[in-house]
């Protein structure tokens, strides 16, 4: 056998720099190199040891400095995303924090089946520095480390001890990266003296390697199933879920839905799959959704959830549809399963093709229903465009400290609201821009409002809904579309939470535009808490007065466009439409990156349309507003599907 001597790193530089994978789309084979960047947070845990290999071996990957281990890994994953997982960004940290740091973004891909490879500094396998620096030294447990938090949130773990193990972790961490229904993030913790041990590694262990990701083929009997309920069905509506935009399966689904007049709707994930302006698009459902869809919803006889996990929040799936069918197609046969679902386990693409064979001239039975839908969505989307503040403003959401606008106009002089801010900039970037977005009050106003007829041109985190996604997770689109302008639109508290990839992303001479709406709340989480009838408590950005609670002081008014603008960021501040236009034509002739502080009337994004979901609230209400809370959910309870 040929060998060939390497040391650890080196050996998992070689073998990711040989890797590809292919999918079958239209009849021919779509083949990408895997691994063309390698992102790295470098510190004793891993400088010496993979660090060196990158440094010094020969390989074709470019390496980039991150600035934080949670953004590098968001933008990693976002990257995995919008390469349709045909692509992965491996990330390395050190030891102990630099490792814990990665352990959200592990979650958030593993939550969003994003492809996510980790490698982490672990405590030295010899033990002889015990304890190493950053050692986290359980008393109950000598094997224990920081990087046995990744158990909980990864799909494969590993540790190396060894330099040969890596050849079984590699192996594991292809099949799951590559694996469908289950793809998510790996997490392989190398101990920091391995990583620059050698061994004679078998020469065929580093061969260009292609994956196939498979499509699964449904078995015909599922297949027949859920023909059965669709043709006994008179009003299906459809949900679009991020599987088929992942099996590019968005044509498919389209043509299925216009031969046979089936409404479809769009998850968070799912929306670009098909374009919005199409006749049969009825927009975003659930909690988040608009009121074409969920009126649709309500009114069906029969879902169809393709490529969908059914999360509650942006489905609404255990209330807006309880008493109804549901069938399913998911490549996922735990997804497919879900809300006691007649189920296909089938790839989005091939499971609705093979529906064909036994639907015969099926035609639903809507007349005008889906065109007058959206119809009165179209009007209350004019509506939100045009609301604008004046004397008598009244916001969106209705409740709020008395002083919520009047305050925050006082100390910024900003009177934007958030839904014609979102209005105007639809009509102004791109069509094909990407817009990414993961938390606050964006995604539901996003899930509502954003239009794009292009495909992939939308990228909300809303499985983990990770603060600090927005900005990490445009840098990794970008790396994906370097030829599309992308918009990070991110909340102030987002924004605050993590922003750090900027510098990458600057570094790098990749353009992404933030768009930050400074309404100095965590708006959506103020709605929510003072919806409930409970006093708001940290969720404005006001100073504090005196010992009294942070409720009622004046609202700070922070300068985001003079920090960014510290970094090298072509930056604007937007207090009214006109500046806020004036800003976005000017950002898309810059050639750096761009940073728009869009100073947004707190309590002006966009309410409900129809949806409900469960939140936990207390059973002794101390407020009138907390009892109509828990009533409401008493009742909205007994409607909803229980399991
Ligand atoms: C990492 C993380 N921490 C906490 C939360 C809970 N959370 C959801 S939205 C939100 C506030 C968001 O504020 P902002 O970004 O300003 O958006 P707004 O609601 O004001 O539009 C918080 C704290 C989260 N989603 N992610
Ligand atoms: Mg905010």
């Amino acid at each position: 056998m040929d060998t060939i001597r390497l040391t650890l790193g080196e050996a998992i530089v070689r073998y990711l720099d040989n890797q590809y994978v292919t999918i079958e789309h239209n009849g021919e084979m779509i083949e990408s190199k895997y691994v063309d960047y390698f992102y790295t947070v470098f510190g004793h845990g891993c400088v010496l040891g993979v660090g060196e290999a990158l440094s010094q071996a020969e390989h074709s990957i470019k390496v980039m400095q991150g600035r934080n281990e949670q953004g590098m890994a968001q933008a990693a994953a976002a990257y995995g995303k919008m390469t349709n997982r045909m692509k992965i960004i491996p990330c390395i940290s050190s030891i102990g924090p630099g490792a814990a740091n990665m352990v959200t973004a592990a979650a958030m891909a593993t939550v969003n089946n994003m492809p996510l490879l980790l490698f982490m500094g672990d405590t030295f396998a010899s033990r002889q520095p015990d304890p190493v620096l950053q050692q986290i030294e359980q008393l109950h447990d000598g094997t224990v480390t920081t990087n046995d938090a990744f158990k909980a949130v990864t799909r494969y773990f590993d540790r190396i001890t060894r330099p040969e193990q890596i050849m079984t972790a590699l192996t594991n961490a292809m099949r799951v990266l590559t694996d469908p229904g289950h793809c998510g993030a790996v997490a392989i913790a190398l101990s920091q003296d391995v990583q620059g041990e050698s061994y004679d590694y078998p020469a065929e262990f580093f061969r260009k390697r292609v994956h196939f990701i498979p499509r699964q083929i449904p078995c015909d009997y599922e297949v027949r199933q859920v023909a059965e309920k669709i043709k006994e069905s008179k009003k299906p509506l459809v949900i679009v879920g991020g599987g088929v935009r992942y099996s590019l399966a968005g044509e498919t689904v389209k043509a299925f839905c216009e031969k046979h007049n089936i409404p479809f709707s769009e998850t968070q994930a799912g929306k670009s799959a098909i374009e919005s302006s199409h006749y049969l698009n009825v927009g975003g459902i659930g909690v988040t959704g608009n009121s074409s869809a969920n009126v649709l919803a309500k009114d069906a006889d029969l879902i169809i959830g393709i490529g969908s996990k059914f999360t509650d929040f942006t489905t609404s799936s255990k209330w807006l549809y309880a008493d109804k069918q549901v069938v399913t197609i998911n490549a996922s046969a735990f997804h497919a399963g879900k809300l006691d679902s007649i189920k296909m386990v089938a790839d989005a693409l091939e499971g609705v093709k093979a529906l064909e064979k036994y639907l015969d001239g099926y035609k639903t039975a809507y007349t005008t229903e889906i065109a007058d839908a959206k119809a009165d969505w179209d009007k209350e989307m004019d509506r939100l465009a045009s609301c604008a503040y004046s004397e008598d403003y009244v916001p969106e959401i209705p409740n709020h400290v008395d002083d919520s606008v009047s305050g925050f106009v006082k100390a910024t002089g900003g009177v934007i609201t958030q839904t014609a801010a979102l209005a105007l900039i639809r009509k102004l970037i791109p069509d094909n821009a990407i817009a990414v977005g993961a938390a606050g009050s964006l995604p539901g106003c996003m899930q509502r409002m954003w239009t794009t007829d292009t495909r992939d041109a939308y990228n909300m985190e809303y499985g983990y809904s990770c603060m600090g996604y927005e900005i990490a997770g445009a840098f990794g689109s970008k790396l994906a579309y370097p030829d599309r302008e992308v918009y990070a639109f991110t909340g102030d508290g987002s924004y605050n939470m993590l922003h750090s990839e900027m510098i990458t992303a600057l570094q790098e001479g990749k353009k992404i535009n933030v768009l930050l709406f400074d309404n100095a709340s965590f708006g959506c989480i103020n709605n929510l808490q003072m919806g409930q009838g409970i006093e708001a408590l940290c969720t404005e950005s006001r100073y504090r007065v005196g010992d009294e609670p942070i409720r009622n002081g004046e609202f700070m008014n922070i300068d985001y466009a003079t920090c960014a603008k510290g970094y090298g960021y072509v930056t604007y501040t937007a207090k009214t439409m006109d500046e806020l236009e004036a800003a976005l034509l000017d950002s898309m002739k810059q050639t750096k990156p761009t940073l728009i502080d869009i100073k947004v009337l707190p309590k002006s994004m966009t309410d409900g349309y129809g949806g409900w979901w469960n939140v936990g609230c207390s059973d002794i209400p101390r407020t009138e507003k907390g009892k109509e809370a828990l009533k409401e959910k008493q009742e909205h309870l007994l409607e909803a599907r229980k399991y």
